[in-house]
């Protein structure tokens, strides 16, 4: 896996360092990227969304049904935040996000989609272990998400877990119907994870073929983060949305995912 722009180059917000561990270990994690102002909007402007979308039912969970005892486990999620919400609208044109990612990823960047995930305290769900283009199928598989804490996270209220350099590894693992990774435990020691714990405000960036999965929220907080997927202008995906229909076969019959996706950087802001 290369990285997307010359690490030579100069950077806008991230230093060197920053760069070659995200390229090193598939993610980064970032300390207070968003002040308490931000965070205070993003929280209200959820709780209206959210209100909104339990009256009408339009909500997904992905809590991991698969965990004994997770009939009541809920992982709320609230799909393309942005075209919701004028406050989520903007954060795709915060410089603080957006000069990161083009640290990592060069300056023509655009949405692929966004979505928040909230762990409600107590019944909270787990999110299984996966790489999320396995469910994209991107080409070139270069997707980077910026997944913002609006809570602190820890490992008792669902904080995400990496399997540093996974994304160097895994391109073309497969995944059953239900979006599972096969063969997971010979593939990859869970022991070897490292548990990302963050503050409200922390952003973490991860590659598309990192290996992650987050666990249940027992605790009595919530565990509310937003998540922005970056990809190259031009880059092309295997599955049209909600991007759970068959993957292709063959190269050519992946589809260009530009339109309706607002770019979020085309040339290098000064
Ligand atoms: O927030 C979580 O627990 C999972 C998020 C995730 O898988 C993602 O943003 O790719």
């Amino acid at each position: 896996m290369e990285p997307l722009r010359p690490l030579q180059e100069r950077t806008k917000a991230l230093s060197a360092d920053q760069v070659r561990r995200f390229w090193r270990q598939g993610y980064l994690h970032v300390r207070g990227l968003l002040d308490g102002d931000t965070i205070a909007e993003l929280r209200q402007e959820f709780d209206r969304v959210l209100a909104e979308a339990r009256a009408s039912g339009q909500f997904g969970n992905f809590a991991d049904k698969s965990i004994a005892d997770s009939e009541d486990h809920e992982v709320i999620a609230l799909n393309q935040m942005c075209e919701r919400s004028l406050s989520y609208h903007r954060l795709l044109y915060d410089n603080r996000i957006v000069d990161r990612l083009e640290d990592l990823m060069g300056s023509s960047i655009q949405l692929f989609h966004d979505f928040f995930l909230y762990k409600p305290p107590g019944h909270g769900g787990g999110v299984f272990w996966h790489q999320d283009n396995q469910a994209w199928q991107s080409l070139p598989p270069n997707n980077v998400t910026c997944w913002l804490a609006l809570d602190d996270a820890d490992a008792d209220n669902g904080a995400l877990h990496y399997i540093p350099a996974s994304h160097r590894t895994t391109a073309g693992l497969e995944v059953d119907d239900d979006g599972r990774l096969v063969g997971i435990d010979q593939l990859f020691d869970a022991g070897d994870a490292h548990v990302v714990e963050v503050q409200t405000g922390d952003a973490i960036f991860h590659h598309c073929l990192t290996l992650h999965h987050s666990e249940p929220n027992e605790s009595s907080r919530p565990r509310r983060a937003h998540s922005i997927i970056t990809m190259q202008v031009g880059t092309r995906c295997g599955r049209r949305p909600p991007h759970n229909s068959r993957p292709p076969t063959a190269e050519k019959d992946h589809f260009p995912v530009c339109f309706g996706h607002p770019v979020m950087r085309s040339g290098s802001a000064s």
